[in-house]
């Protein structure tokens, strides 16, 4: 059964979207957010079009020279009310999938990617098993409709991001604020995850699966400091390796600063995924004791001399290296699913792209990356300030233009994809 690294495409050097960030008006728990003034950055409206330009940004990819096109599914389009299937929306995903792979560019879906359907958390919230089974039925339907041109699938995208976010911080949708209840979510997105995964399996028996999973370094604000250096251990070990555990092994037993301990099993983890899909952007600087939190400081820094992005990020790519180190555990072959910058005037998104393609280019446990992102698109609660794109979107036209950038990631795409022959 072919599965991943598919040996008819050993290297995948491709761009992400996902569905809300560049689609365009796609009424969720993300658009009530909005409407309720919870971000700092003002509505996604239109964001970038994509829903009817879709075509158009995978001709984009290829002139970028990308063999692979990672996007995400609207949960929201697809099962607007419970139970009840868009198959107008299954059927634009799946032409859209159908085109990439045509022009031989092969589709990576994402099924979760921060948005739920208006009903979600008032009917089935991920505090209760019921979402388990909610999401279980959507990766069945959008596999069933995508499982003749889709072969890789990523059912969760950063899920202990949306965790943090979502229930500890409450900062994004559902936004609630209980260390609690925290253990009780993550054990039903994993269980969820596993589901989803049997689903797809049973839909697409060659399928690949993955997780995409935000791995962050953590470094002590002051070196010489016990405190500081335990704090930055301490979220290492929690932000990157519990996930990375919990598939190796299909059990976790980590701290959540500052109190909560998260442990569980799931035995059917480990043989869910064929892949392992690493998002990275930066590094964090811990100080402790907290001022701001109660965990402590944690703030970004230019150490490594390279210049802050526009959000203010650290650019530190020899980071990379021991997160791939870590993200190995896993066992399974390695894609980074994400990886990049804001950088509206393209200064040092060319150095940014070939300092991260060098940390991994060589390492055979590494069988992909994709850009983050194609296009400028709706940063969350920062709205359309940060540019992510290897393409500019004017705002006003919605036009895409060419950064200096894509020659760039076409000229690292070109030597990466060789090299694998
Ligand atoms: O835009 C996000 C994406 O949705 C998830 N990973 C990080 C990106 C940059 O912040």
């Amino acid at each position: 059964m072919l599965r991943f690294p598919f040996s008819d495409r050993p290297r995948l050097w491709g761009v992400a979207v996902s569905h809300y960030q560049v689609e365009g008006d796609d009424p969720c728990d993300w658009s009530e957010w909005e409407a309720a003034g919870r971000t700092r950055g003002g509505p996604c409206g239109p964001a970038a079009d994509s829903w009817s330009r879709y075509e158009e940004d995978g001709s984009l990819a290829q002139a970028a020279g990308a063999n692979a096109f990672r996007f995400s599914i609207s949960w929201s389009r697809i099962e607007p009310r419970r139970g009840d299937y868009a198959l107008d929306a299954l059927d634009r995903y799946r032409r859209f999938a159908l085109f990439l792979k045509n022009a031989g560019i092969e589709p990576a879906v994402t099924l979760f990617h921060y948005t739920h359907p208006r009903w979600f958390h008032a009917e089935s919230p991920w505090l209760s098993p019921a979402s388990v089974d909610a999401f279980a039925r959507f990766a069945d339907v959008t596999a069933g409709a995508l499982g003749d041109s889709v072969r890789m699938f990523i059912p969760l995208n950063e899920p202990l991001v949306f965790l943090l976010a979502g229930y500890l911080d409450g900062q994004i949708p559902p936004g609630v604020t209980s260390a609690r209840l925290v253990p009780r979510v993550f054990d039903h997105l994993l269980a969820a995850h596993a589901a989803a995964a049997a689903a797809i399996r049973e839909r697409v028996p060659q399928a690949a699966i993955g997780i995409a999973h935000n791995m962050m370094a953590f470094a002590p604000e002051r070196r010489w400091n016990p405190l500081d250096r335990l704090l930055a251990r301490t979220a290492h070990r929690c932000y990157n390796r519990g996930i990375v555990e919990a598939f190796a092994t299909g059990r976790w037993n980590f701290l959540l600063p500052p109190a909560t301990r998260m442990r569980g099993r799931r035995d059917d983890l480990p043989a869910s995924i064929d892949f392992f899909g690493v998002n990275f952007y930066s590094r964090l600087h811990l100080r402790s004791p907290g001022r701001e939190r109660i965990v402590g400081d944690f703030r970004y820094r230019d150490r490594a001399g390279r210049g802050l992005t526009d959000n203010g990020w650290e650019i530190v790519p020899e980071a990379l290296t021991p997160l791939i180190d870590e993200a190995a555990q896993a066992g399974k072959p390695l894609v980074i699913t994400e990886n990049g910058l804001a950088d509206a005037d393209d200064r040092l998104r060319p150095g940014f792209l070939r300092d991260h393609v060098r940390a991994f280019a060589d390492d055979p446990r590494v069988h992909g990356y994709f850009h983050w992102s194609l296009l400028d698109n709706y940063e969350w609660l920062d709205g359309f300030g940060p540019r992510f794109g290897l393409y500019e979107v004017d705002r006003t036209t919605l036009e895409r233009r060419a950064r200096p950038s894509v020659a760039v990631f076409r000229d690292l795409g070109r030597r990466y994809l060789a090299s694998s022959r």
